[in-house]
C-alpha cells in the first residue's frame, strides 16, 4: 500500500486541504493521513511538497496523433482554407510522422498530467505508439467515405482497423473505439453500419459534428464554400446526408460529438436529449475560423462536455493546459471560478463517463491516475485553486498511472 498527501486534493466535493490517498493499483481510501497511516502502518509515506495540489490524471478526448507532422504547413484562417491545405499535404505530412514523433507527443501530453487520451485514427498507423505508450488509451478507428462506389471498400478497412485494435487488448490500457469522420464525410449506408458495430461491442463512438458554418451551409441546402470542393474533388453537388438524419443515426447509442461550435439550440437541446456529450477544442476552432462553442449553453442543457487539443494538424500544443488557458480566455464573459472549476471537471470526472472508464475521480474503487502540480505560491483562498492552477501550470510535477510513478 501507498500513501500519498498533498496540500490540496480534487474530490468528488471540491478541493481538501491535508488530505491523504491510500492506493495500490485502485485508490484504496482518502482520509487524513494520522487516519490512514494507523489503517495501513506498513504503507510506503509520501508528500507530494509545498503548494502542491493532487488531481485525477487528465483526459485527453480527443487527439489526431497522425497528423504530429505539422506545425507551419496547414493553412489556418478559415474551415476551407484549412481543409484544401489538409487536401494537398496529408500524405507528406503522414509520411513525416513516424513513431518516435508520435511517441513525444504522447510524452508532451503525459507531462501536461494526461493520463488519458483519445486517438482518432484515420489509418490506423498510430496504434503501435498507443500500445508504447505508458497512458490508457481509447483508440477511436475512424471510419471515412462519401463516394458510393468505394464506401464498400472503406467499410471493410475500417473493420480491419476496429478488429486490430480490439485484439491488441491483452494491452488492457487500450480500449478499441469508433469514430465517424463527419457527417459530410461518410456515405449514410456506411455510417449507419458502423454505428451498430460500436453498438453491439458497446466501444466508445465519437463523430465530428457542425464545426464550422461551410459545413452547415452544404448540409442545409447543398451550398457554400463545400460546393466547389465536392465539384473538384468529389465531382458531386450534393450533399449525402441532412444534419438531421445524421443526428438520428446516433439516436440509441451516446456519441461524443467533436465540435458542434455551429449547432444551434435545437440541436444542442436534441444532442442533450439523447444523452450525447460533447469534445470541445477551443484553439482548433480559433485557428480554423469555427467561431465559439456556446458553453453556457452546453451548461444550461446539461450537456457533459470535455476540453481537448484536436490534433497538431490545427493546434500548436498537446499540452492540455495550454488549451485550458485558451478555454479561460475564450470564455470571458461569466464568473472566472465557476468557469475554471467547470473546465478541470470536463478534463477529469466528465471525460472518464464520457468514455466510460474507472478514472477520473479521487475515490475508493477508482484506477490511481494521478497528477501532481505545484503552485508557485500559496493561494489566496481554496476557491482559487481551479483558477491558479489553470494560469499558471505549464507542466505536472508528478504523475502516476495505475499507481505507477510515471513522472
Ligand atoms: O478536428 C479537426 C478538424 N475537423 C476534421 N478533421 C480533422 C481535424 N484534425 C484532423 N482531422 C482529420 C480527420 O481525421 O483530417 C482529415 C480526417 O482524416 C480531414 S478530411 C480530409
Ligand atoms: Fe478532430
Amino acid at each position: 500500500m501507498n500513501l500519498i498527501t498533498a496540500d490540496y486534493v480534487y474530490t468528488p466535493k471540491g478541493f481538501v486541504e491535508n488530505c491523504t490517498i491510500a492506493y495500490s493499483d485502485k485508490i484504496e481510501a482518502v482520509d487524513t493521513l494520522q487516519v490512514l497511516s494507523e489503517k495501513y502502518p506498513d504503507a510506503d509515506i509520501h508528500y507530494a511538497g509545498k503548494n502542491s495540489v493532487l488531481y485525477p490524471g487528465f483526459i485527453n478526448t480527443h487527439v489526431h496523433l497522425e497528423f504530429s507532422a505539422n506545425t507551419t504547413t496547414l493553412k489556418y484562417g478559415t474551415f476551407m482554407s484549412w481543409l484544401d491545405s489538409v487536401i494537398e499535404h496529408r500524405n507528406d505530412l503522414l509520411q513525416e510522422c513516424d513513431n518516435e514523433l508520435m511517441l513525444s507527443k504522447i510524452e508532451e501530453m503525459l507531462h501536461s498530467g494526461v493520463t488519458t487520451f483519445g486517438a482518432i485514427s484515420s489509418f490506423g498507423a498510430e496504434l503501435e505508439a498507443c500500445m508504447q505508450a505508458s497512458q490508457r488509451v481509447v483508440f477511436f478507428n475512424e471510419l471515412i467515405g462519401s463516394s458510393a462506389a468505394y464506401a464498400d471498400a472503406l467499410y471493410n478497412d475500417f473493420l480491419e482497423r476496429v478488429k486490430a485494435s480490439q485484439h491488441c487488448t491483452e494491452n488492457d490500457r487500450i480500449t478499441p473505439a469508433v469514430a465517424i469522420h463527419s457527417p459530410y464525410s461518410v456515405h449514410p449506408v456506411i455510417l449507419q453500419r458502423a454505428v451498430q458495430v460500436a453498438k453491439q461491442n458497446n466501444l466508445p463512438l465519437s463523430a465530428h459534428f457542425l464545426e464550422s458554418q461551410a459545413e452547415r451551409n452544404w448540409l442545409e441546402d447543398g451550398n457554400g464554400e463545400f460546393k466547389p470542393f465536392f465539384e473538384k474533388y468529389f465531382n458531386t453537388s450534393t450533399p449525402i446526408t441532412t444534419i438531421r438524419e445524421f443526428m438520428h443515426a446516433f439516436d440509441t447509442y451516446p456519441t461524443h460529438f467533436t465540435h458542434c461550435v455551429q449547432a444551434n439550440e435545437e440541436e444542442l437541446a436534441y444532442l442533450s436529449s439523447k444523452g450525447h456529450s460533447i469534445a470541445h477544442c477551443p484553439r482548433s476552432n480559433r485557428l480554423l475560423g469555427c467561431g465559439r462553442l456556446a458553453i453556457e449553453k452546453v451548461r444550461e442543457l446539461g450537456i457533459p462536455f470535455s476540453v481537448a487539443t484536436d490534433g497538431l494538424s490545427s493546434n500548436w500544443s498537446l499540452n492540455i493546459f495550454d488549451e485550458l488557458r485558451a478555454a479561460l480566455m475564450m470564455h470571458h464573459a461569466g464568473p472566472l471560478e465557476q468557469l475554471s472549476t467547470l473546465l478541470i471537471r470536463s478534463v477529469t470526472s466528465d471525460a472518464a463517463n464520457i468514455l466510460g472508464l474507472n478514472v477520473g475521480s479521487i475515490e475508493a474503487g477508482k484506477e490511481s491516475d494521478f497528477t501532481v502540480i505545484t503552485l508557485p505560491n500559496t493561494p489566496s483562498s481554496i476557491d482559487d485553486i481551479a483558477v491558479q492552477t489553470i494560469i499558471h501550470t505549464q507542466k505536472a510535477s508528478e504523475v502516476y498511472i495505475a499507481g505507477k510513478k510515471i513522472v
